[in-house]
């Protein structure tokens, strides 16, 4: 585990689904029903009751699913976090398509949603890097940007995790780290 900013931004590598933290973002997809990565991770360890409160969310109040850059908040089944936000990021193809800033939406709607539940601790995966194909140099930038703001703009900032799935990755992370806020 790397300290990014003293005992408020921590990075490590390791699968979201096992962080004890208050709420743990997911990578969904629009149907909220499930899917590989991250989700799948999430699922798999969350149970049967996770799968549940998102069809509901989806019969109730999403009925044609959850746009991209925007966030729903359920239970967490049985993971260690207390909340699962579910975001939608989004679909890389070729940078022209508002990638950037749907991604940073992601960030900012996942983190005020975690503070409107009361959250004092909130872990991220890399949203789009994986099967969305974001370029993850210009992800983790993006994602590192909006961190940073909020925590020069909060008073008493949530603990932020920065959760990397491969050390390559969290390395990438690291170096835009180092680019930011000098
Ligand atoms: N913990 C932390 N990071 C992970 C884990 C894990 N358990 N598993 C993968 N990663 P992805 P996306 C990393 O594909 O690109 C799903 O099918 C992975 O290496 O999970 O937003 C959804 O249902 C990558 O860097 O999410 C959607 O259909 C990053 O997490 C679609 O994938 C994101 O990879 C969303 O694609």
């Amino acid at each position: 585990m790397h300290e990014i900013i003293k005992d408020i931004c921590y990075s490590c590598t390791g699968d979201i689904s096992q962080i004890h933290v208050d709420a743990i973002v997911n990578a969904a997809n629009s149907s909220l029903l499930g899917g590989g990565g991250v989700d799948g991770a999430i699922h798999q360890a969350a149970g049967p009751t996770l799968y549940a409160a998102c069809r509901q969310i989806r019969e109730q109040s999403l009925p044609a699913g959850l746009p991209p850059g925007e966030v729903v908040s359920t239970h967490a089944g049985r993971l260690p976090a207390e909340y699962v936000i579910h975001t939608v990021g989004p679909v890389w193809s070729g940078g022209d398509q508002e990638e950037s800033l749907i991604l940073a939406s992601c960030y900012e709607q996942a983190i005020i949603e975690a503070q409107r539940l009361g959250c004092r601790s909130i872990a991220f995966p890399s949203i789009s890097t994986g099967v969305y194909r974001f370029p993850k140099k210009q992800a983790t930038e993006i994602a590192w940007r909006v961190v940073y703001e909020y925590i020069q703009h909060t008073d008493a900032p949530m603990k932020i995790y920065l959760i990397f799935f491969t050390k390559h990755d969290e390395k990438i992370f690291l170096q835009a780290t180092r680019t930011t806020g000098d």
